[in-house]
C-alpha cells in the first residue's frame, strides 16, 4: 500500500517537473498535498495496527457511584507533609524498629525518619524502580525493585534474594510481606510491561500478574497465584491465617488461605471497589488500609470500551497521560477483616495529595505514600 503511494507521488513529481503552466502547477501542488495527507494517514494506521505495544481486551470500569461505598470527601486535604521536597515519589512507607519510618524514592534512596524528626539518607540502590518495602523481622528491609527483583537491605549492605523465577527474570516486583516463619510473599504486577509502561497493562486488560513466595530456608521462589489482573499490594491477616492480594484493574482484592481447612484456597476478599487497589497494610486492630488509584480521567471512560481506541492511545505516551487519571485524585479506605468498608478518606481533586499508593497506620496516624508527591502525608486518625 505504501509502495503504491510513493510510486504515484513520484509520478506526480515527475509530471510537475516537466510542466511549466502555472495554473496546472498549482493544481498539481494541491494533488501532492492531498497525497501527502493520505500517506500520513495510511502510515499512522499501519503503525497503530502492526506496531501496537498491546493486544487489548475491553475493561469494565467501576460505576461512578456505588451504593456500598460512601461518596468522596476531602479528609485527605488535612494531611501534613513530611520531608517535603526531599522525597521523590515515595510509593511505599513502613514503620520499622524504634518507630523509624522508611520509604523508597524514585532516585533510588531508602530514606528514614527518626522519631526525633530528622531525615537520614540511609541506603542508595541506583534504581528508579523501587516500589513496595517491608520491615524484616530480624532487622533491615525487604525491597521490591521492578528491575532487579526482591532485595534485602541491612546496615551491612544489599543482597538480591530473588531475581529469577521459572527461567525468566522477575520484572515488576511490586509489594512484599514477611510471614513469621520468614517466608516472603510478593507480587509481580505484570510479566509483560515495565513500571514506566504500567498503564499499558491497564489498557491491555489481560491478566499478567502473579503472587510468588520466597522461602529463605531453601532460597527457592515458587508460584502461589497466577493470572492476576495487575497483582499489587500484599498483606497478612493479624493471625496470618490468610493473606490479601490486590488486583488493581480488576477493582478487587483476593483472600488466599494459609491455614485451616481452606488452606490453599482463594476467595474474593472485597470487590466492586470505586478505584484500583494499590498497596494494602494491616492496621493494629486487624482491619486493612487500602490505597485506591483512579484508572481513568473524568470523561475518558469510553477509551476502555474500544479496542481500536486502546491501540491508538497505547501508541502515543502523551495520550496515555491524558487517559490515566491517577494523578488527579487520592482515595484511601479502611476495610474490616470481613471485607466491609469502615472508612473512606479522599482528596477528590488532588489539591493537597494525589496518586496515593499506600497507607500505613502507626500510633493513631496514617502515613501516606504517593507516586506523584514529593512528601509523605501524615493524617491524624483521632
Ligand atoms: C536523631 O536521631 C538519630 C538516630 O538516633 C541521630 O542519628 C540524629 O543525630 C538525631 N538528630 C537530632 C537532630 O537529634
Ligand atoms: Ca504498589
Amino acid at each position: 500500500m505504501l509502495q503504491t503511494f510513493f510510486y504515484s507521488l513520484a509520478d506526480i513529481l515527475l509530471t510537475f517537473n516537466a510542466m511549466s503552466n502555472p495554473v496546472e502547477n498549482s493544481k498539481i501542488l494541491l494533488q501532492i498535498c492531498w497525497a501527502c495527507c493520505l500517506g500520513l494517514l495510511i502510515a499512522t494506521a499501519l503503525q497503530i495496527i502492526f506496531f501496537s505495544p498491546i493486544s487489548p481486551d475491553l475493561l469494565e470500569l467501576p460505576p461512578a457511584s456505588s451504593s456500598s461505598v460512601s461518596p468522596p470527601n476531602n479528609q485527605l486535604q488535612r494531611v501534613t507533609k513530611l520531608g517535603e521536597g526531599l522525597l521523590k515519589g515515595p510509593e511505599d512507607v513502613v514503620v520499622g524498629e524504634h518507630g523509624v519510618l522508611y520509604t523508597a524514592t524514585r532516585d533510588g534512596w531508602i530514606r528514614r525518619l527518626h522519631s526525633n524528626g530528622s531525615w537520614e539518607n540511609w541506603k542508595r540502590l541506583h534504581s528508579e524502580t523501587l516500589l513496595g518495602i517491608t520491615a524484616a523481622k530480624g532487622g533491615g528491609l525487604i525491597v521490591c525493585d521492578c528491575d532487579k527483583g526482591l532485595l534485602k537491605i541491612t546496615e551491612d549492605g544489599i543482597t538480591v534474594l530473588a531475581s529469577h523465577f521459572a527461567g525468566s527474570q522477575i520484572r515488576f516486583a511490586d509489594d512484599v510481606i514477611e510471614a513469621s516463619d520468614g517466608s516472603l510473599y510478593f507480587s509481580v504486577g505484570s510479566t509483560k510491561f515495565n513500571l514506566n509502561d504500567w498503564y499499558l497493562d491497564v489498557l491491555e486488560a489481560k491478566p499478567h500478574g502473579q503472587l510468588l513466595k520466597y522461602d529463605p530456608s531453601t532460597g527457592q521462589t515458587s508460584m502461589v497465584l497466577d493470572g492476576l489482573c495487575f497483582a499489587n499490594g500484599v498483606a497478612l491477616s493479624k493471625d496470618e491465617d490468610y493473606l490479601v492480594v490486590c488486583e488493581t484493574w480488576r477493582f478487587r482484592c483476593l483472600k488466599y488461605w494459609l491455614k485451616g481447612e481452606t488452606k490453599g484456597q482463594t476467595e474474593i476478599f472485597i470487590d466492586n471497589l470505586p478505584a484500583g487497589p494499590d498497596n494494602i497494610n494491616l492496621a493494629p486492630d486487624g482491619s486493612f488500609w487500602i490505597a485506591l488509584i483512579r484508572m481513568n480521567s473524568e470523561g475518558m471512560e469510553f477509551v476502555h470500551t474500544s479496542k481500536a481506541l486502546k491501540h491508538v492511545i497505547a501508541n502515543f505516551p502523551r495520550l496515555t497521560k491524558l487517559v490515566n487519571g491517577a494523578s488527579k485524585r487520592a482515595t484511601v479506605i479502611n476495610v474490616d477483616a470481613d471485607g466491609n468498608i469502615n472508612k473512606r478518606f479522599d482528596d477528590p481533586n488532588g489539591l493537597v495529595i494525589s496518586f496515593v499508593t499506600s497507607a500505613v497506620e502507626f500510633e493513631d496516624h496514617l502515613y501516606l505514600g504517593s507516586l506523584s508527591a514529593d512528601f509523605i502525608g501524615k493524617l491524624p486518625l483521632k
